[in-house]
Parts: C-alpha cells; sequence; structure tokens
C-alpha cells in the first residue's frame, strides 16, 4: 500500500485496507452517530465520520491497487487454509 491515495483508507493503520477497517468506522457511527471525525477516521476528507466513509472504504476494499491483504503467500508460513476437502472426494 505505497499510493498516499490508499492511506487514508487505513482506518487502523495496520498498513492493510481489511475489514477491520470498515468495521472501526461502523463502530464508531453506532457508537456516536456521525459526527466530527476521530484521527483516521475521516476517508473522505470531509472532517466527518458518516456512512459514506464506510462505503467509500468498502469500494477501495475491491481495489488491487489499495488492498495487499489477499496477496499470494508463496513462502513456507504454515499451512492454515487447506482446510475443507479431507472427505471422499467427489466421484
Ligand atoms: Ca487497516
Ligand atoms: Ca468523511
Amino acid at each position: 500500500m505505497d499510493h498516499p491515495f490508499c492511506k487514508k483508507f487505513d482506518v487502523d493503520g495496520d498498513g492493510d485496507i481489511d475489514p477491520v477497517d470498515i468495521i472501526k468506522i461502523i463502530d464508531e457511527l453506532n457508537k456516536n452517530g456521525s459526527g466530527p471525525a476521530p484521527p483516521g477516521m475521516d476517508v473522505n476528507g470531509d472532517g466527518y465520520v458518516t456512512p459514506l466513509d464506510a462505503l467509500l472504504l468498502i469500494n477501495e476494499l475491491n481495489n488491487p491497487k489499495c488492498s495487499h491483504a489477499k496477496a499470494p503467500k508463496s513462502g513456507p508460513s504454515g499451512p492454515t487454509t487447506s482446510s475443507g476437502t479431507t472427505g471422499p472426494v467427489e466421484s
């Protein structure tokens, strides 16, 4: 996520745009409603956190330019996702 454009979407500042960032905004909206944005939560730069900020974030979640979250991992870091097909395979 080297794009400055993408950085503002990283609400929790962990370097990725992922659902957690959206949840942070939704959580804020649930607690306090729309209003002056806490630091990092104003995605579109209007000074307020609103449902629009969450919406924009959802859009960027699918932007491959910004989201590194689903980059293919080819390192030997353990098979954590090989679940599912351990039973009888389709015949
Ligand atoms: Ca993040
Ligand atoms: Ca905003």
